[in-house]
């Protein structure tokens, strides 16, 4: 199960057989990440505001006046599922870099410790520069971490909009791993969330 799935109510669902023995804690954090003004904070509040029943901080926003992101929003979300013998309660630490080019320590930052990421490109027309040079610095900055990475083209609803298979072509990766979304209407926002904390939870018992 991943998060957007997830219910607060899971646990009272398990039979007295599945009744877990022993409880793991396990955190996890999933950062969004693109050029400025894409929509990371868009997403982010989205999902703050549809998986409140999973909230465990308030959650907080650092903005310039204009608000646009100083240094990051942030917000931990709790869910619980029991595998085999064992209950998982996760904490999963969602938070947003800053886009803005003259913050490149802060947005470096905010990527450490990161287990996924959600890159969030912008479709409005002529950002192919900006989009490419934001995702070639993510590349860059978990090369060495080998996180899933979440491609997701938010801004469909613009008029010329970059299509897909442009932005496909553009970052070098196939169109079929790229989720077009419109995260002013909540389009296409969870279904990518969904998509991470799956893809986080299946690296990490990979791993283990
Ligand atoms: N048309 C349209 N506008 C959007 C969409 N998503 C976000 N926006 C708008 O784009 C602007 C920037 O959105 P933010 O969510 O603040 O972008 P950001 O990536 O967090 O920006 P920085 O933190 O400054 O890098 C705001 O005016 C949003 O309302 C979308 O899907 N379509
Ligand atoms: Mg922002």
């Amino acid at each position: 199960m991943t998060v957007a799935q997830a219910q607060p109510q899971v646990l009272s669902q398990t039979t007295p057989e599945q009744t877990p023995s022993h409880t793991r804690l396990l955190q996890f954090k999933v950062a969004y990440w693109g050029p400025g003004e894409s929509g990371k904070t868009t997403n982010y509040l989205w999902i703050k505001r549809k998986l409140g029943h999973c909230k465990a901080s308030r959650g907080f926003s650092i903005q310039t006046a204009q608000k646009r992101t100083l240094w990051a929003d942030a917000v931990w979300l709790r869910t619980e599922q029991t595998v085999g013998a064992e209950k998982l309660v996760i904490m999963w630490q969602v938070v947003t870099a800053t886009g803005q080019e003259r913050f490149l320590s802060t947005r470096e930052f905010v990527l450490a410790g990161a287990d996924g990421v959600v890159f969030v490109a912008d479709a409005t027309p002529h950002r192919e520069d900006d989009n490419l040079r934001s995702f070639k610095e993510l590349l860059a900055l978990t090369a060495r971490a080998q996180i899933p990475i979440i491609v997701q083209l938010n801004k469909t609803d613009k008029p010329g909009a970059i299509p897909p298979a442009t932005l496909a072509k553009l970052l070098g990766i196939p169109e079929r791993e790229i989720f077009p979304a419109v995260a002013i209407r909540g389009e296409g926002v969870l279904e990518v969330f969904q998509t991470i904390t799956g893809e986080v939870f299946k690296a990490f018992f990979r791993k283990s």
